[in-house]
């Protein structure tokens, strides 16, 4: 097909053409299904049984439509992450932001358009913790008559790094909310669904890639687990990054690879080394906490006639609380041409500090005395319960949100001194949104502080990629950090990992209006608040106004009233007694 006009419900302005594109169509059942890790048995929810869920393969560009049929007893939510979605936030799938999310029995055809993505993204889950099973890989290709930046690969193999609990993740995130501290550690991690032979009762759930030697695979690695950074390695072999985030980079030699939850990497693989069979495995990171540090593992099995040892050897990893070693990774990412297009000017500087806070309820109708929250700058946000913000903005139904998010943390201090005051650690609760004019160029400085001890915070920012043009550890300097910015080949991403009582700068044009979420990736930060919204408005001409909205739209009930909508009350969403919800 050569080109083709596709229209949005029959109105004009709503009409987009895409050249050498075509349609692709998928299906998704969301299922519960029953699956066996760790001699474990429990059902998961997962788009049509599988864990993890189908690779969806498309071209640069094309249109990629997916009919989400809710079979489980569970709301969803399906959010293709990374991609932009222009004008079109209404299938973004983040439940209360930009949808309702899709009642058990309720069907929704989401819109996956790709524009100049091309790599490696993923799709999830974005309601509840249900992302843990409900996601898949995305792997888009240049356009057909196209070829790649770099030596044309064999095959594509995606490898999503994911976790398993033994108990189902349902429960462990109501006592995750009851309790309001962190969540059970999780029994292990996975590569594409296994744990791999270093975990009990495994031998058997073990991912093989088999390879030939002499050729070359491009490995489409994607951190799907919930909260923490996991370094990546091969035993005996180097690869080369060459993309990150649905963006190409320059081509970098390593031997090991940090990746944060939300991001992807790809990774040119040569089978060089004597036939014979090697590990591959992730070992988590991060600087803070406890998890389960055995590495889950796969196997590359080179075909062909060999005696292999009995074991493959496992690669040496850094220590888990290595924190150069993860930053030292991420700071040699770099665009793939120079002089690219990263606003060298700003409109808009907004200072973002990233907390856990806590909570401290004396109500009788309190479950803890004490609980943790986020914040960004210092607001634990607070989701709507009865109409997304997306509707809310797009029907101006008022009362849903504010819109006096603030550029600046209300007061400054210290952020990464070693003993923050302990009553600084409240926080305000709210639904604020930030209104960005369109052509807005943004600059978003992340700062970790160390209340609530500090930890790393992968922030995700949706409907965009944006410039990495800086980060260092400390507190950011407005005088001596922006002359050391890149501004000649930054990153393209659409996830950073801010490092612990660290920070970064990202830039971005706001020319992509809607309604756009921005979140830490660390499942149990998002829960406790640590987000906030970017609503984009429109552009004077058609093409820069957002897309009307499909006629399938799932509702939940205040679309068509002004609905009282309690602010600032954490007993509404969180730290109850189940009985009371
Ligand atoms: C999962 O296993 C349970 C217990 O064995 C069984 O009752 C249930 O029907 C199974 N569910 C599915 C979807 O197969
Ligand atoms: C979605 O639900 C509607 C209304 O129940 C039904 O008519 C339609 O066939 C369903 N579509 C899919 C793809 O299941
Ligand atoms: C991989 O790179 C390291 C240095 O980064 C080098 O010491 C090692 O020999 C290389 N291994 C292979 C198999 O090329
Ligand atoms: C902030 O606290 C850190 C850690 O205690 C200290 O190293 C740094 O000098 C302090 N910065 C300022 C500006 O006081
Ligand atoms: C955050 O907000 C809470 C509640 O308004 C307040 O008690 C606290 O002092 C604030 N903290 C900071 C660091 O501004
Ligand atoms: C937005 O920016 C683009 C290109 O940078 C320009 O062509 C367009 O006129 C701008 N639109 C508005 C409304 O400023
Ligand atoms: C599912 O979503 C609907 C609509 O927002 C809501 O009323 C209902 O409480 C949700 N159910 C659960 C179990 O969260
Ligand atoms: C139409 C449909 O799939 N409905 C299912 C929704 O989920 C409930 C609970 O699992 C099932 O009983 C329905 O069959
Ligand atoms: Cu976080």
């Amino acid at each position: 097909m050569k080109a083709f006009i596709l229209c949005f419900f029959g109105v004009v302005l709503g009409c987009i053409v895409l050249v050498n594109a075509s349609t692709r169509s998928v299906r998704f059942e969301v299922v519960n299904s029953n699956h066996t890790r760790l001699c474990t048995k429990k059902p998961l929810l997962t788009v049509n049984g599988q864990f993890p869920g189908p690779t969806i393969y498309a071209r640069r560009g094309e249109l990629v439509t997916v009919d989400i049929v809710n079979h489980s007893d569970q709301n969803i939510t399906i959010h293709w992450h990374g991609v932009k979605m222009p004008r079109y936030p209404w299938s973004d799938g983040t439940d209360y932001v930009t949808q309702c999310p899709i009642q058990p029995g309720k069907n929704f055809t989401q819109r996956m358009i790709l524009s100049d993505e091309e790599g490696t993204l993923w799709w999830h889950a974005h309601s509840d913790w249900s992302r843990n099973s409900v996601h898949g890989a995305i792997v888009i290709l240049p356009p057909a008559r196209e070829t790649y930046p770099f030596p044309k690969p064999h095959a594509h193999v995606p490898i999503i790094i994911g976790e398993w609990w033994n108990a189902k993740v349902e429960t462990v995130y109501k006592e995750f909310l009851t309790n309001g501290i962190d969540p059970q550690v999780s029994n292990a991690f996975l590569i594409n669904g296994q744990p791999g032979d270093l975990y009990p009762c495994s031998k058997q759930d073990t991912y093989k890639l088999q390879v030939e030697y002499g050729k070359r695979y491009l490995i489409r690695l994607i951190n799907g687990v919930m909260d923490t950074q996991m370094f990546f390695k091969i035993g005996n072999h180097n690869f080369t990054v060459v993309g990150t985030d649905g963006a190409y980079t320059k081509p970098l030699l390593t031997d090991y690879v940090s990746i944060s939850p939300g991001q992807t990497l790809d990774l040119l693989l040569e089978a060089n080394q004597p036939p014979s069979h090697y590990y591959m495995a992730a070992i988590v990171f991060a600087s803070n906490g406890n998890f389960v540090k055995i590495p889950t593992t796969g196997i590359i099995e080179y075909v062909g006639n060999y005696t292999p040892p009995p074991s493959p050897l496992l690669p040496s990893f850094p220590d888990y609380n290595d924190v150069a070693a993860s930053m030292g990774f991420t700071d040699h990412l770099k665009s793939l041409g120079n002089n690219v297009d990263v606003p060298k000017e700003v409109d808009e500087t907004f200072f973002y500090t990233l907390s856990v806070n806590r909570f401290s309820c004396d109500e009788p109708s309190c479950y803890a005395p004490m609980r943790l929250l986020a914040s960004v700058n210092n607001l634990t946000f607070v989701l709507p319960t009865n109409v997304d913000i997306l509707t809310a903005y797009y029907k101006q139904i008022n009362g849903v949100y504010t819109t006096d998010f603030p550029d600046f943390p209300p007061t400054a201090f210290n952020y990464t001194v070693d003993k923050p005051e302990k009553n600084e650690r409240a926080s305000a609760f709210g639904t604020a949104v930030r209104m960005l004019e369109y052509n807005t160029t943004v600059e978003v400085i992340f700062q970790g502080t160390n209340i609530g001890d500090g930890i790393e915070h992968p922030m995700h920012l949706h409907g965009y990629s944006f410039y990495v043009v800086g980060s260092g550890l400390g507190n950011f300097d407005k005088f001596r950090d922006p002359p050391n910015y890149n501004l000649v080949d930054p990153p393209l991403m659409e996830n950073i990992a801010v490092a612990r009582n660290g920070w970064a700068a990202i830039r971005f044009k706001a020319n992509n209006p809607g309604v756009w979420y921005m979140h830490c990736h660390f499942e149990r930060h998002l829960s406790w608040g640590m987000e906030m919204v970017f609503i984009v408005k429109d552009g004077k001409l058609p093409h820069e106004k957002m897309l009307p909205p499909p006629p399938d739209m799932p509702r939940c009930g205040g679309e068509d009233s002004s609905p009282p909508i309690v602010f600032g009350d954490p007993h509404s969403t969180m730290g109850k007694r189940e009985e009371d919800q």
